[in-house]
């Protein structure tokens, strides 16, 4: 996942959430080719266990407490004010986020549900939850000494990156049809392409506001270092989001991105996503690929970036 060379992704961020290598080996065994965290073993049939919530230490809880107000301090001024209000609405500051009280919010508003599982599951079922409004969060969290650096997504990337905009009508429908596009994408065999566009969006994904730029991506506002790196730093492309650009395009999985994709609203995203994707995949299927960094001329372009960070880090 994310990693990120210099700690980057803190958050687990997406990186896993959608790694290559994670994908392929779950899809077939429900394991990785590195050895997961979490305890499988007491899994259900749909991969989902309890969150065993009165099991949490006082550390945990403190630990989610860290990271949760550092991370709040960056909203104001780098994250999409919807998803501000969402996790206000919460109320999850405390501690570590019973998932059943947390649920009934969610619930209520947009009638998604937290489902605990154990660590990242086969896409088949991650798809299947994700279709029937169940969002799975992993529920166990880092060590302090993971603080700034995580290879996995613990329950501070799950559920802090992502549950929040699960309570935002739009966006909720929006994962539920990402969903669905999985299970057809499975079997199709076009998984690829729609995981760059969960991964550009969902977990990377930047917004235009009033108000320049802001955060939606998961991955991002997990990351202490993320967050502003994608808003201010001038190594980064930003690119106005376009389907089958997205689908096209690459993604690093060991640092902070090369290029981020801006929406203009989430009903742009949705809209653009609710289409039968079968066409699509089928053209797709024979156009090239574009690189992590790459710029094109049919780009809409809010930042040609330096890639300043890369070229350091290959200078180094
Ligand atoms: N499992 N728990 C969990 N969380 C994820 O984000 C996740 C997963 N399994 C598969 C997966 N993501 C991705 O491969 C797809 O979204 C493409
Ligand atoms: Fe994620």
């Amino acid at each position: 996942m994310d990693t990120g060379v210099d700690g980057t992704g803190v958050d687990g961020t997406g990186g896993n959430g959608t790694g290559d290598g994670f994908k392929q080996a779950t899809a077939s065994s429900g394991k990785t080719d590195k050895e997961l965290r979490g305890d499988y073993s007491a899994m259900r049939a749909d991969f989902t266990i309890d969150q065993g919530w009165d099991r949490y230490t006082d550390t945990d809880h403190a630990l989610w407490r860290t990271l949760y107000d550092r991370q709040s301090r960056l909203l104001p001024r780098y994250a999409a004010p919807e998803f501000m209000d969402c996790l206000s609405r919460l109320d999850a500051g405390d501690g570590v986020p019973d998932f059943r009280r947390a649920s009934e919010r969610l619930e209520a508003a947009t009638g998604w549900t937290i489902v605990a599982v154990p660590g990242l599951i086969p896409e088949g079922a991650f798809f299947d939850h994700l279709a029937a409004r169940r969002f799975p969060v992993t529920n166990w969290i880092r060590k302090p000494e993971e603080m700034d650096y995580l290879e996995e997504p613990d329950v501070f990337h799950d559920f802090f990156g992502h549950v929040p905009l699960l309570m935002h009508p739009v966006f909720a429908d929006y994962m539920q049809a990402y969903g669905k596009g999985g299970q057809r994408a499975l079997k199709l065999g076009r998984i690829e392409n729609l995981a760059r566009l969960y991964w550009y969006t969902v977990e990377f994904g930047l917004i235009a506001g009033r108000d320049g730029l802001k955060v939606f991506g998961a991955g991002i506002l997990s990351s202490a270092g993320e967050t502003p790196y994608a808003i201010e730093s001038r190594s980064p492309n930003r690119i106005g989001f376009e389907l089958e650009r997205v689908m096209r395009t690459r993604y690093r999985i060991d640092d902070y991105q090369q290029t981020y994709f801006v929406i203009d609203s989430f009903e742009q995203l949705f809209e653009a996503t609710f289409v039968d994707f079968g066409p699509i995949y089928q053209r797709l299927a024979g156009l090239p690929e574009f690189g992590p960094a790459e710029v094109l001329s049919t780009d809409r372009v809010f930042t040609h970036g330096t890639q300043e960070r890369v070229r350091g880090l290959a200078a180094e």
